[in-house]
């Protein structure tokens, strides 16, 4: 290995032992300046390394750790949300928690960027790209689609699960049917305010509890999840789950959303763990 990688690989075990006696810190701030300190030093030697493959393997060694670390920085800028019901921390059936998830009892709010100041009046979803009718809808539209509720658990990329979380809403696949999908479509890219994005396949985005919400546990969805609509994609990880969904655009390849730009698995099932590509 050459020198440069032999620098960068201590780094990178560096702030991985940082990351590791962090978790008993109070104050989470100051660990991650230095391992965005680190991380960026790391970076810095990349250019000087000379063999392609491991200068390749080495720069997703870094990007997946500061994606991880953007996302904890989300995480703890936003605090659980005060006026939702309890939800169970234990499970009747421990088979229910994904590996290397924990319970929450409340409903932490995370998202990047600000929440829309958005009334049931400024729905608009349009359901554009592959299919063969265009469709610009607002809730009144979706609405008169259809209304199902399903009880799920929510998981989140973060580590917390949110169980027996009820939501209605209208089945993405019955509001795909009306714009009638071209046979090309395999893939969509779900938007939402302000310039989030999410990829998923077809295949994931019409299964049977894949809702546009805009109710949650028996209230209307409140604006920090998500309110007035919401994607609900429950056996996927949580940043599947567009907030103030705005487009569903249908493609014939895997198009990046925002994480998975930054290093997040494109699939995100959390019963494979599929936190990170390449996991
Ligand atoms: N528009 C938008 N939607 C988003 C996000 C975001 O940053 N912006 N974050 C996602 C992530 S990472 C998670 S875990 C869930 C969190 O939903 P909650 O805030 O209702 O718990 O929203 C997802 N949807
Ligand atoms: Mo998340």
């Amino acid at each position: 290995m050459s020198e440069a990688a032999g620098r960068i690989a201590a780094l990178l075990r560096r702030a991985d032992d940082v990351r590791k006696a962090a978790a008993s810190r109070r104050d989470p701030a100051p660990v991650r300046e230095q391992l965005a300190r680190l991380l960026s030093e790391a970076r810095s030697h990349l250019d000087e390394v000379e063999e392609a493959d491991l200068r390749l393997e080495l720069a997703g060694s870094i990007a997946r750790r500061v994606a991880d670390l953007d996302h904890e920085e989300v995480a703890t800028m936003l605090g659980p949300s005060p006026d939702v019901a309890v939800a169970p921390t234990t499970a009747d059936d421990p088979s229910r928690v994904p590996p290397g998830q924990h319970l929450t009892a409340g409903f932490p709010v995370l998202h990047v960027g600000r929440a829309p100041d958005w009334g049931e009046q400024d729905v608009r979803l349009t359901v554009t790209g592959l299919v063969a009718e265009r469709l610009v809808l607002d809730l009144a539209a979706l609405r008169a689609i259809g209304s199902v509720e399903r009880t799920r658990d929510f998981h989140c990329v973060t580590t917390w699960s949110r169980l027996d979380n009820s939501w209605t809403g209208v089945r993405v696949a019955d509001v795909l049917a009306r714009a009638v999908p071209k046979p090309a479509a395999t893939h969509a890219v779900v938007s939402g305010y302000p310039a989030y994005s999410a990829n998923l396949s077809l295949t994931d985005l019409t299964a049977d509890d894949v809702l546009l919400a805009w109710m949650h546990d028996g209230a209307p969805l409140t604006r920090e999840h998500g309110g007035p609509l919401r994607l609900v994609v429950p056996h996927l990880y949580g940043w599947k789950s567009v907030k103030w969904v705005t487009e569903i655009r249908l493609t014939d390849r895997d198009v990046r959303g925002y994480w998975e730009e930054r290093g997040y698995h494109d699939l995100g099932d959390p019963w494979r763990e599929q936190r990170f590509r390449g996991d």
